[in-house]
């Protein structure tokens, strides 16, 4: 861990011991590597919370917790998935990669006992996404994209995007996330053509207020 990743650590943990809290319940769950980036996303959440008005604890808390199930094993995540009585349709049960969003938002309902709706969908919507994503939502959604661990091509350039204009990097994430998946050929979730649509078609629900 690099003295960057501690400082950032240490000053989320100093604001935010609620979240503090949940880091230490869930560490066991994660890799080094992904508790790493959960850290990062609480961290750039409250940065993009700031800017545009969402409640920053809330956005650390579903940014630390939102892949808190990633690193189980689907068999488990499914387990878990029924007990919530959750139903998943085709298309979520042929993609194990979407298993964690589901399972990490029962896993806080059952086992944390959190039960603000915003924060469970936050983490129950964060990778798929859906029409109408609340601030909230959409600040998980793109603080994903761009915590201080990802480093893909252009990366710098999305940061700085989502600190401007959250609605144009929702584009650009959505975009290229179905992208990426007709390329694998692998099914997209119909809620993410639908996020991406309402993003296009709905600017006002971006006006900042
Ligand atoms: O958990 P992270 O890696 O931090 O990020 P994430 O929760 O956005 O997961 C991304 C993975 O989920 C990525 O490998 C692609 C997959 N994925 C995202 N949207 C869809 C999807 N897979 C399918 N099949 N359909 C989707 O709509
Ligand atoms: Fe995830
Ligand atoms: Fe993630």
């Amino acid at each position: 861990m690099g003295k960057k990743d501690q400082e950032r650590e240490e000053a989320l943990f100093r604001r935010f011991p609620t979240v503090k809290a949940y880091a230490e319940q869930i560490r066991p769950l994660l890799s080094e590597y992904r508790y790493r980036h959960s850290v990062n996303v609480a961290a750039e959440a409250v940065v993009l919370a700031e800017k545009y008005g969402v409640d920053l604890q809330k956005a650390a808390e579903a940014g630390i917790l939102h892949d808190c199930m990633k690193d189980q094993p689907p068999a488990e995540q499914l387990s878990i998935i029924e007990k919530a009585g959750i139903q998943l349709s085709e298309v979520e049960q042929s993609a194990k990669k979407l298993y964690h969003a589901f399972s990490g938002m029962a896993y806080m309902q059952e086992v944390l006992h959190i039960h603000d709706q915003d924060i469970l969908n936050a983490v129950y919507y964060h990778t798929v996404g859906h029409a109408g994503m609340s601030p909230l939502e959409r600040v998980i959604f793109i603080a994903d994209f761009t915590s201080a661990d990802r480093n893909y091509p252009g990366v710098e350039r999305m940061r700085e995007k989502a600190r401007k204009n959250l609605r144009s990097a929702m584009i650009e994430g959505l975009s290229f996330t179905i992208q990426e998946l007709a390329e694998q050929e692998v099914p997209i979730h119909p809620d993410t053509v639908a996020a991406f649509n309402w993003v296009l078609l709905h600017p006002e629900y971006f006006e900042i207020k």
